[in-house]
C-alpha cells in the first residue's frame, strides 16, 4: 500500500526528532467547544498531533467533535478508535489498529473488516498500527472492553517478538499502551527491546503525568509520547508544556 500524506509527515518528523508529542482527547470528556479550546492551548503548548477516541464512546457528537477540533488546530487529527463505530470523515487519518497483544479475533480483524469500507467511502488515510496493552497494575478500560489479556510487564521478549511480527505482517507504527490513566507506564525495559527490535515508529501512552517520565520513555527509545488524562489536571497544560519541551530536545540530540 502506498504511504499516504500523514504517516510519511509523521515517519518525517520522527526521523528529524521532533513531531513527538501527542495528545488523546476523548469525545465523552469534553463539549465540542471545550474540545476546541483545549486543542487549540495544547498546541500552543507543544503537542504534534491530537487523537480522537476511546474504548468505549457514550456520546454521540464523534463528527462535530473532530470537526471543532480540526478548525481548531493545523497538526493533524487522528482517530483513535476503540472500535468501528468510532469513524469520521471529518479526521485527517485514523489508527488502523490491530490489537496484537491479544487474541480477541474481533480486535485483531473482526472490528477492523467492519470498519475498512467506510475508511475507505469517507478517504480517511489509515495508518496500520499494532496496538499493544501491556500489564499496568489494576484492570484498565481497554482490557475490559476488548477482553484480552495485557503483555506482562516482567518480559520484554514477548513484546519485542509481537512488535516484529506485526512489523513483518506490514503494519507502520507499533503503539504501546499501559491502558489510559494507568498507574503503572509501559516499562523502560520493554521499550528498549521492542525499539531494538523494530525499525518502524514506536509511541508510547498510558498513565504519564510528568515530564521526567515522558524523557525516559523517550531516552529507551520511544518516538512519540501520548498523554490524555492531563488535560483534566488543573495544571496540565502546564505539564504539556514541559514534556514537550523535554521530549523535543532530547531526541533532537540523538
Ligand atoms: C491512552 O495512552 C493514552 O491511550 C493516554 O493515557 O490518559 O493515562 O495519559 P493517559
Amino acid at each position: 500500500m502506498r504511504i499516504g500524506p500523514i504517516l510519511e509527515r509523521i515517519t518525517k518528523s520522527v526521523d528529524a526528532g521532533n513531531g513527538c508529542y501527542w495528545i488523546l482527547l476523548d469525545p465523552d470528556d469534553f463539549s465540542d467547544r471545550e474540545a476546541a479550546r483545549i486543542a487549540s492551548e495544547a498546541q500552543k503548548a507543544g503537542a504534534d498531533a491530537m487523537l480522537i477516541g476511546g474504548s468505549l464512546l457514550n456520546t454521540n457528537h464523534l463528527d462535530s467533535f473532530v470537526s471543532s477540533v480540526k478548525k481548531a488546530v493545523d497538526v493533524p487529527v487522528i482517530l483513535f478508535p476503540g472500535d468501528a463505530t468510532q469513524i469520521s470523515s471529518m479526521a485527517d487519518a485514523i489508527l488502523f489498529l490491530s490489537l496484537v497483544s491479544g487474541r480477541n479475533p474481533m480486535n485483531l480483524i473482526g472490528e477492523q473488516v467492519k470498519g475498512a469500507p467506510l475508511i475507505k467511502e469517507y478517504g480517511i488515510e489509515p495508518i496500520s498500527t499494532a496496538y499493544m496493552l501491556v500489564e499496568s497494575g489494576a484492570v484498565t478500560s481497554v482490557e475490559f472492553m476488548s477482553n484480552t489479556r495485557p503483555l506482562p510487564r516482567s518480559k520484554p521478549m514477548i513484546a519485542a517478538a509481537h512488535a516484529l511480527a506485526a512489523q513483518y505482517m506490514g503494519m507502520s507504527m507499533i503503539y504501546l499502551e499501559a491502558g489510559s490513566g494507568a498507574s503503572s507506564t509501559v516499562p523502560s525495559k520493554m521499550i528498549r527491546m521492542v525499539r531494538e527490535y523494530v525499525d518502524i515508529p514506536v509511541i508510547v501512552g498510558g498513565g504519564i503525568r510528568d515530564a521526567s517520565t515522558a524523557v525516559e520513555k523517550i531516552n529507551a527509545g520511544a518516538d512519540i509520547i501520548v498523554t490524555g488524562n492531563l488535560l483534566h489536571k488543573k495544571n496540565g497544560i502546564k505539564i504539556m508544556k514541559d514534556i514537550a519541551k523535554v521530549v523535543k530536545a532530547k531526541r533532537k540530540k540523538k
